[in-house]
């Protein structure tokens, strides 16, 4: 079954969203596999974000997102990349579509809630950049059957 990684960024665990943020991903079906709060130091950041270390704006991303501790959560579902992906929107909120994540919770392109991973590769080396072995779970949901289809179950669960 396919993970996916997200991070609720400092600014919405300051403005109290933090829940209703888990709480659309439970709706939509998605499985929570892991689940964490931590500071995240220089190092773990410089890797996360490495593709926009040099930018200028680099210095504003680094303090948003040590302003406060993020929460980590692994996601897990069929297609959870790209499905996560579309709930949470474009990266400028104020272009996010009403609807999704950014859309419906912020006004801005930099405090934007919500990281999600943005390919399949990425989110295998995003949840192992931010979950230990031990801190991932596998646990048998009694509403899968209720949630996807006899073809689907058999081709994203195996059974
Ligand atoms: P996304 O995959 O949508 O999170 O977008 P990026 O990886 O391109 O950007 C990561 C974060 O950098 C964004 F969430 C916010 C910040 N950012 C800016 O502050 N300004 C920009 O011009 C681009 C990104």
């Amino acid at each position: 079954m396919e993970r996916t990684l997200i991070l609720i960024k400092p600014n919405a665990i300051q403005r109290g969203i933090m829940g209703d943020i888990v709480t659309r991903f439970e709706r939509k079906g998605l499985r929570i596999a892991g689940l964490k709060m931590m500071f995240l130091t220089d190092e773990i950041l410089a890797e996360h974000y490495a593709h926009l270390v040099q930018r200028p704006f680099y210095p504003y991303l680094k303090a948003s997102m040590q302003a406060g501790p993020v929460v980590a959560c692994c996601l897990e579902g069929a297609e959870a990349v790209e499905t996560v992906r579309q709930m949470v929107g474009v990266t400028n909120s104020r272009k996010a579509l009403p609807g999704t994540i950014r859309g419906d919770f912020s006004m801005s392109g930099e405090q934007n809630v919500v990281h999600a991973s943005d390919s399949v590769e990425n989110a295998i080396i995003e949840i192992n950049r931010f979950f230990k072995e031990g801190e991932l779970f596998d646990y048998e949901c009694a509403v899968t059957h209720f949630e996807y289809g006899g073809e689907e179950t058999l081709k994203y669960f195996g059974k």
